[in-house]
C-alpha cells in the first residue's frame, strides 16, 4: 500500500476517533501497521470519509479578537535566510519576487507582490502552535491558496500541494519544504499571506510571502515561500516524507 493511501487512512482513521474520544490516538500508527486491521479500515472508508468530511471538512481554526495579539510574533526555525537566491531579493526589497506555481496545472502563473495585493485577500487571527510547546497569536493577511489554485486550474491527478521555500535550514544545501492535500490547500484559512500584524511579514516570520494553514502545527506553516507545486504525491521531494521535518521524523498530518 503506498504511503499515500496509508496516511489518508490515518488521517480517517484520527477524524473518526475523535468523534469516539482521543483515548487511542496513541495507538493509531502501531494499528494501522498491521494488515487485519488495514482490511477492517477498506471495509469501513465510505463511511469514514463521511464521517471525516463532517467532522473536519469546513471546520475552522479558531479566530481571536485583536486584543489578543502578541505584542511580538515569537519566530523560529529560519530567522534569516542565507541563501543567495533569497539574499538577492531581499537586497532589493523584494521587488523582484515571484510567487510561482507550477507543477500539474493548466496554467502555471507568477505573482508578484504587487499582483498578490490586487488580488482578493483574507485577514484572520489565529494562534500558532510550535510542538516545542509554545503558542503566539497573530493577525495574518494574504490570498487564499484557493483563489490561486482556481487561476492555476490543477489538473487531474494532482492531489498533494508542495511548498518549496529559499532558507536552507539543514546546511547541506537543500531547502525548507512542506505539503498538505488537497483539502487543506482548499482550506478557507489557508493563506499566502504578506502582511502579520498590520505590516509587511517580517524576515524572521518568513518575508515576503509564507503560508498560513491554520488547522496544522508550526512546523506546517512554511516562511520564505518561493513556488507552490502540484504533485500526484511528495514521494518525489526531500527524504520523501512531506516535508522537512517529516524527513526527520514528525508526523505530515501534523493536525491541531
Ligand atoms: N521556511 C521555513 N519555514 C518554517 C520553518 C523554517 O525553519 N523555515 N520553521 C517552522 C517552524 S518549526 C515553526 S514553529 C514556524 C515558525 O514560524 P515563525 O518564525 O513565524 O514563528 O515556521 C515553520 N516554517
Ligand atoms: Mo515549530
Amino acid at each position: 500500500m503506498s504511503d499515500d493511501v496509508l496516511q489518508s487512512r490515518r488521517r480517517l482513521l484520527r477524524a473518526a476517533l475523535a468523534a469516539g474520544g482521543a483515548s487511542l490516538l496513541a495507538g493509531c500508527d502501531a494499528l494501522s501497521d498491521s494488515e487485519r486491521f488495514v482490511d477492517l479500515l477498506s471495509l469501513a472508508e465510505p463511511l469514514n470519509r463521511g464521517v471525516q468530511r463532517a467532522l473536519t471538512g469546513a471546520r475552522l481554526a479558531q479566530e481571536f479578537p485583536a486584543s489578543m495579539i502578541a505584542p511580538t510574533f515569537r519566530p523560529n526555525g529560519t530567522l534569516a535566510p542565507q541563501t543567495q537566491e533569497y539574499r538577492a531579493l531581499q537586497a532589493d526589497g523584494f521587488r523582484n519576487y515571484r510567487l510561482q506555481v507550477f507543477g500539474m496545472v493548466e496554467r502555471p502563473l507568477e505573482f508578484s507582490l504587487d499582483a498578490l495585493r490586487a488580488l482578493p485577500n483574507r485577514t484572520q487571527i489565529t494562534r500558532h502552535d510550535c510542538v516545542e510547546g509554545w503558542s503566539v497569536i497573530g493577525q495574518w493577511t494574504g490570498v487564499p491558496l484557493a483563489h490561486l489554485l482556481d487561476l492555476a486550474r490543477p489538473k487531474p491527478g494532482a492531489r498533494i500541494v508542495v511548498f518549496h521555500c529559499f532558507d536552507d535550514l539543514a546546511g547541506d544545501g537543500s531547502r525548507y519544504y512542506e505539503s498538505v492535500d488537497l483539502a487543506d490547500a482548499y482550506h478557507p484559512q489557508t493563506i499566502a499571506a504578506h502582511r502579520l500584524n498590520g505590516a509587511p511579514v517580517p524576515i524572521a516570520n518568513g518575508a515576503p510571502v509564507r503560508m498560513r494553514i491554520e488547522r496544522k502545527l508550526g512546523y506546517k506553516q512554511p516562511k520564505y515561500v518561493r513556488a507552490i507545486e502540484l504533485a500526484p504525491s511528495y514521494a518525489a521531494f526531500g527524504g520523501g516524507r512531506g516535508g522537512y521535518w517529516e524527513d526527520r521524523g514528525y508526523d505530515w498530518w501534523g493536525g491541531i
